[in-house]
């Protein structure tokens, strides 16, 4: 069992409180880490650290930040066999997932706002008796705070333009997957990342990520995590008016119209439905079908899920592996009751797979599809975060318009169908911040990445992050006579 610690000003600190959380591995139940039970104390020193590294970070040139950047994604492609399988481990996801998701995009991550700040061109605006030049400059102390599921892959996508763009920073991961987060603190202080710029505490969200976010000298705070939670979060940075970026929970609806290609999109569909058990916040939870095709659609929907394997996380053919942790299993159980409760139809899943090789103590159940379920009811519009899905039929576009935008999130949402224009035309009427069509998490770097209504607040992605990670003054010169 590993005992992690926090990392502060260069430096690996143990908590000031001397206690820990146990962290324990979601497939097998057992206990796999003691992580750092950070406080108030340990909050302090990171962003004193941080505030104390700011100045010189921030009067490097966007050259030589873009180049440590490169520093980090070279040393963490050394080590993307071990982020595999740390993250494998600490999430329960198939390693096969966490190889070509999570280790691939935290790599991609540094890489792409390398390139992206290293090639950013000031902004010039000619007036015809005067020049206007935009500077960027950075924020300056800012916090980022991670959730559980994606653990790399969304530290590294927060953590790559925040330094990049001239600001230091205090991470704080989920204490339910605190493994990846450790190994880039490693990675960092392996390449000699000057001190402070990047601090790391664990702990509690109460018990650190409140008094991190509360802090005077924390200027902007990216979140990403449970709306509940982003709204605690959100009235807690409004007071000092910090910056913030809220990427929350979503209700994602997979429309598929009576012209789609079944053969060609089962196994995506299948895919958007369950990627890493549904515990992505970008899943489509709720399947809107055309009703001349769904009983169709049910049919190989129901073979195609029930044929996923689930299993060993570690082992390559496995599709689907545990839940995050118990109180989830839970949560995601209650779901499964209350569909009944609400009149649903459990067609497939729920229950606990045979397992064997000591998996029986992990957190297990089976992809889960209800039908028949009212698209207000609370399976239909509750955010799970698990392998659940509810069918719907629709019989016009408007009507699964209207059912898709009939939730409080407004995250993303998919469209499948041969005839693209009416699948654009679908898109451009969902209340989301993202739509696929005929795909689902083909992700574009350089895209706006966010959510409207309960699904967040602002964007991240491409220039959007620099935006967020900056500070836009613009310098007007008149010219000479
Ligand atoms: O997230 P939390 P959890 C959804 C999903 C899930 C629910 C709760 O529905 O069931 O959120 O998941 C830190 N001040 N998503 O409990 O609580 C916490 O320590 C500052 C969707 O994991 O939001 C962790 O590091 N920080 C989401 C991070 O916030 C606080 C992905 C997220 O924790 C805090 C994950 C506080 N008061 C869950 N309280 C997505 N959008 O992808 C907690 N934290």
């Amino acid at each position: 069992m590993e005992t992690l610690e926090n990392h502060i000003n260069g430096k690996r600190q143990l908590p000031a409180s001397g206690n820990y959380l146990e962290g324990y591995a979601p497939a097998t139940g057992e206990r796999i880490a003691l992580i750092p039970r950070s406080t108030e104390h340990d909050v302090n020193q990171a962003v004193a650290a941080a505030k104390e590294a700011e100045l010189e970070w921030a009067s490097l040139s966007k050259e030589v930040r873009a180049n440590w950047l490169d520093r980090i994604a070279d040393a963490l492609e050394e080590c993307h066999d071990e982020i595999a399988r740390l993250e494998s481990m600490d999430t329960g996801k198939p390693i096969s997932i966490a190889r070509a998701v999570d280790a691939n995009r935290s790599v991609a991550n540094f890489r792409f706002y390398a390139d992206l700040i290293r090639n950013l061109e000031d902004q010039e605006f000619q007036m015809s008796d005067a020049t206007n030049r935009v500077l960027r400059r950075p924020v300056g102390v800012g916090v980022l705070i991670t959730p559980w599921n994606l653990p790399l892959y969304l530290l590294s996508w927060k953590v790559a333009p925040a330094i990049g763009m001239g600001n230091t920073v205090v991470c704080k991961p989920s204490e339910l997957t605190p493994m990846t987060a450790d190994l880039l603190m490693r990675v960092i202080e392996k390449v000699g990342l000057p001190a402070g710029v990047v601090n790391l505490i664990h702990g509690t969200g109460a018990e650190a990520g409140a008094p991190l976010v509360e802090h005077k000298d924390v200027r902007f705070v990216s979140f990403t995590g449970g709306t509940d939670t982003g709204a605690v979060v959100a009235r807690s940075a409004a007071g000092s008016f910090k910056k913030l970026s809220l990427e929350l929970g979503g209700k994602n609806a997979t429309i598929i119209l009576d012209d789609c290609d079944l053969d060609r999109h089962m196994d995506a569909i299948v895919r958007a439905s369950y990627l890493n058990q549904g515990q992505v916040c970008l899943c489509g939870s709720r399947i809107l079908v055309h009703s001349s095709i769904k009983e169709k659609f049910t049919r190989r929907f129901v073979d195609a899920v029930e044929h996923l394997r689930i299993g060993n996380p570690s082992d390559e053919s496995t599709e689907l592996g545990s839940l995050i942790s118990p109180e989830h299993l839970s949560k995601v159980q209650s779901y499964v009751n209350l569909a009944i409760q609400e009149g649903g139809t459990l067609l497939t899943g729920g229950g606990m797979p045979c397992l064997t090789d000591g998996l029986e103590g992990g957190n297990w159940i089976t992809p889960v599809i209800i039908d028949g379920l009212a698209p207000d009811s609370r399976c239909s519009t509750e955010e799970i975060f698990g392998p659940m899905v509810t069918l719907h039929s629709f019989n016009s576009d408007d009507e699964a318009i209207k059912i898709a935008n009939g939730t409080r999130y407004g995250l993303a949402g998919s469209i499948w169908t041969t005839d693209l224009e009416r699948g654009e035309r679908i898109a451009q009427s969902l209340d989301t911040g993202m739509v696929w069509v005929n795909t689902w998490l083909h992700r574009d770097l350089r895209v706006p990445f966010g959510g409207v209504k309960d699904s967040g607040l602002g964007r991240e992605g491409g220039y959007w992050s620099l935006g967020f990670y900056s500070e836009a003054t613009n310098i007007c010169i008149m010219k000479d006579e």
